[in-house]
C-alpha cells in the first residue's frame, strides 16, 4: 500500500507543481500587459476576451461572494484562448442585479494603454411569464463573414432573397423574444451601390445574431453640405414615432462587419463598433474615435442630446459626440480589435469641412442647447420598404 500512496502524493504534487508554473507564467504574461480586451454583459452572461488577471480576480471575487448572498452565480468558465464566461442563475422568479467591478481599458494593442474601473450591472435571471427570452449569446456565430462587394445585386434580387423580412426593413427571431428593440440609423445621400451591398450584408448579419432590428436610410434632401449628425438626430427621433426604440446604432453606410461575434446590441456605455477598417490597416486610428459604427442606448442619447447639428460638411460629429461622452463621464467600450473587424466600401474622399476645428471647440458650450433639443427638419417623404424604412429629410436652416 505503501508505494501506492507515495506515487498518489508525487502525482498531486506533480500537478499542484504544474498549476504553480501556470499561475506565474501567466501572471508574468499580464504583467507584460497584452493591453485589449473588453466585455460584453448581457442579461444573464459576462463574456470577457484577452484579459489581465487583475480582471479576472475581481470577477472570481465577485463571483463568490454574490454566490454566497443570493445564489446568483453559476460558474466561471476559462477556456483556453484567455476568455472567461461567468453564468448568472437565479433560482428565484424575480430579477435580481448583482453588480460586478470590471477592469476597463478602451485601448488596443496599438494605442497606449489606459484603464480604469468600471463598475458594470448584471441581471441574472430572465425567465418572464411563458415567453422564451432570446439568448443575447446567440449559438454558432461566424468569426470571419465574406464581405461580398460585386456583383451588386438588384433591389429586386434582395427582396426575393429576404422575403423573411417585415416591412420597414425589420426583423425579430419568432422562437424567442429579444427584450432591447434595435435601430440601425444610417445616414444617405447618393450612394445607390453602397445601400444595395450594405442591405445584402446587414440583413443576413442581424438575422444570424437573433437581433430584434428595424433599418432606417435616413437620406438628405437637396445638394447643400452633408450634415450626417442631423441626420442621425432625425432619425433617433423618426424611429421613436415607429416603435420604442432601446438602442441605437449609427451607422455610416460603407462600413460591412467582418465578424458575427461583433453584436449589434448597446452594452451599459455606448460602444464604439468600428475598431479595426480594412483600409486603416485594421488599426485604431485614435483613441478616442467615435465615428464609422457607434451603439448608444436611447437614454444615454436623451442625455447627450444627441449628436451636434452644427457640422456641415465632412468630419467633426463624431469627435463632437466623443466629447460629449466625455462630459458626461461615459466611457467608450469596444469589443477586441479581433472582433470588431469592418470592411469599407470604396468610394472618393468627401471635401472635408474647413470649420471643423473651429466648431469642435466652439461645441463645449452648448451641449445642452445644440442637438435634438435644437433639430430642424421636414421629413418630405417616408416610405417603408421591404428592406429599409426610408425618410427623405431637409434638415432645417443652417445655423
Ligand atoms: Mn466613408
Amino acid at each position: 500500500m505503501l508505494p501506492n500512496s507515495v506515487t498518489s502524493k508525487g502525482l498531486v504534487f506533480v500537478v499542484a507543481l504544474v498549476f504553480c508554473l501556470l499561475f506565474f507564467y501567466n501572471a508574468i504574461e499580464d504583467k507584460r500587459g497584452e493591453s485589449a480586451f473588453a466585455f460584453n454583459i448581457t442579461r444573464n452572461v459576462v463574456r470577457l476576451e484577452q484579459i489581465h488577471s487583475p480582471l479576472l480576480k475581481s470577477l472570481l471575487k465577485t463571483g463568490s461572494s454574490s454566490s454566497s448572498s443570493n445564489g446568483g452565480v453559476g460558474r466561471v468558465r476559462v477556456s483556453s484562448n484567455r476568455s472567461v464566461a461567468v453564468d448568472y442563475k437565479n433560482s428565484s422568479s424575480t430579477t435580481t442585479t448583482t453588480t460586478a467591478l470590471l477592469y476597463y481599458s478602451s485601448s488596443s494593442s496599438t494605442v497606449s494603454s489606459t484603464s480604469s474601473v468600471e463598475a458594470a450591472t448584471v441581471e441574472a435571471g430572465n425567465a418572464t411569464d411563458g415567453v422564451v427570452v432570446c439568448s443575447e449569446n446567440p449559438p454558432n456565430l461566424g468569426t470571419s463573414v465574406k464581405v461580398s462587394k460585386y456583383p451588386v445585386p438588384s433591389i429586386y434580387q434582395l427582396e426575393h432573397r429576404f422575403s423573411w423580412l417585415q416591412p420597414g426593413g425589420h426583423w425579430a427571431p419568432d422562437d424567442c423574444k429579444v427584450l432591447k428593440r434595435v435601430a440601425l440609423i444610417v445616414p444617405f445621400r447618393c450612394r445607390a451601390e453602397h445601400l444595395l451591398l450594405f442591405l445584402q450584408h446587414m440583413h443576413p448579419f442581424l438575422r444570424k445574431q437573433q437581433i430584434d432590428y428595424t433599418i432606417f436610410i435616413v437620406e438628405q434632401d437637396g445638394s447643400g453640405p452633408f450634415n450626417r449628425a442631423s441626420l442621425m438626430n432625425v432619425g433617433f427621433k423618426e424611429a421613436l414615432k415607429i416603435a420604442p426604440f432601446d438602442c441605437f446604432i449609427f451607422h455610416d453606410i460603407d462600413l460591412l462587419p467582418e465578424d458575427e461575434r461583433n453584436l449589434y446590441t448597446c452594452p451599459e456605455y455606448p460602444r464604439h463598433m468600428s475598431v479595426a477598417i480594412d483600409s486603416f490597416q485594421y488599426k485604431l486610428p485614435y483613441t478616442t474615435i467615435f465615428g464609422g459604427v457607434s451603439a448608444i442606448t436611447r437614454e444615454h442619447f436623451e442625455l447627450l442630446n444627441g449628436f451636434s447639428n452644427s457640422f456641415w460638411g465632412w468630419g467633426g460629429e463624431d469627435d463632437d459626440m466623443a466629447n460629449r461622452l466625455k462630459h458626461h463621464n461615459l466611457f467608450i467600450s469596444r469589443y477586441p480589435i479581433a472582433i470588431a473587424r469592418y470592411t469599407m466600401l470604396t468610394h472618393k474622399k468627401e471635401k472635408p469641412n474647413p470649420n471643423r476645428y473651429e466648431t469642435l471647440k466652439t461645441g463645449k458650450i452648448k451641449y445642452d442647447s445644440d442637438g435634438l433639443s435644437n433639430l430642424q427638419y421636414e421629413v418630405k417623404k417616408m416610405k417603408r420598404n421591404l428592406l429599409y424604412t426610408w425618410l427623405l429629410v431637409e434638415i432645417g436652416p443652417r445655423s
